[in-house]
């Protein structure tokens, strides 16, 4: 049975997957917030993955790396940075320097958010990223790729539309995947034996999808669910938005400075702020 760490495994895709897998391999849980785990095959180990120190020690004697830790949405720069850029730097390159090659990460339709919704993208567009978010999650598509170039290193790249039990808007029916449909791409990712580096959409078989994830179905990805069972009700509770954003995939996130974000700055870095702020006065 393969030993797969998940990061960020206290958030909500986190959770879904912990669900999924349950009893399909070892998870070695990880998050900055502690976690109960259920024992028997789940460990969790708390870590702070922008300290290098931390992705090192997490990531020895692993089969495979699921990269959720980070911030999720938009919102201001320093956090994105310590998260999304510093900490995926150090996720790979702690897995390199442990000799873990497998690493399924989870970027995001808000690397492609600028397409216009009449627009189809496949696996091979041009990143057009609608938010700071965004261009960290570009940012790990750019790292996976070299590592997978320069030092033989495999990632499936999924770019995650909104994982949910339910599409919960119009822009939603679009980028909706269920928990065991995103359970079955990370699988792929975890298992395909011949995955260097490819990048699909983390969409169920929605009927109003904006991508032709014909690579993801190349690799052997079946969708069960489809967000069209649920449109007349989504769409019957659907208030008019923001004109801008209604025009592109990304939508709100074309045009807000942040997103409520559910996991804001760990505590001892706005503990820090709030000392360097004292000190200064
Ligand atoms: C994302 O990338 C976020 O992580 C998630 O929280 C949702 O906001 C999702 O996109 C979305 O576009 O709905």
């Amino acid at each position: 049975m393969k030993t797969v760490l998940i990061t960020g495994a206290t958030g909500d895709v986190g959770s879904h997957l912990r669900r999924e897998f349950a009893g399909k391999y070892k998870l070695r849980l990880s998050d900055r917030r502690p976690l109960k785990p259920a024992g028997g095959l789940e460990t969790f180990v708390r870590a702070d993955i922008s300290r290098m120190p931390d992705a090192l020690r997490i990531t020895k004697g692993v089969d495979a790396i699921v990269h959720l830790g980070g911030y999720s949405v938009e919102g201001p720069w320093e956090p994105i940075l310590q998260a999304n850029i510093i900490g995926c730097y150090n996720m790979f390159q702690a897995a390199r320097v442990n000799g873990v090659k497998r690493i399924v990460f989870p970027t995001s339709n808000h690397a492609t958010g600028f397409y216009r919704r009449d627009q189809v993208i496949d696996h091979c567009v041009y990143p057009r990223p609608d938010s700071r978010y965004g261009v960290s999650k570009v940012f790990g598509e750019a790292l996976g790729s070299l590592y997978a170039d320069k030092y033989g290193m495999q990632f499936l790249m999924i770019r995650i539309g909104n994982v949910n039990p339910e599409p919960i808007d119009k822009r939603r029916l679009s980028i909706w995947v269920s928990p065991r449909d995103i359970a079955q791409l990370v699988a792929i990712g975890i298992e395909h034996p011949e995955i260097r580096f490819e990048i699909v959409y983390g969409v169920s078989g929605n009927t109003r999808s904006w991508y032709d994830n014909s690579n993801a179905e190349r690799l052997g990805y079946r969708p069960k669910d489809n967000s069209e069972a649920y449109a007349p009700e989504v769409l019957a509770r659907e208030k008019p938005g923001d004109p801008v954003a209604e025009l592109y995939q990304g939508g709100i996130f074309c045009v807000a400075e942040e997103v409520p974000n559910p996991a804001p700055l760990p505590r001892r870095k706005a503990k820090s702020k709030a000392k360097r702020r004292a000190k200064k006065k």
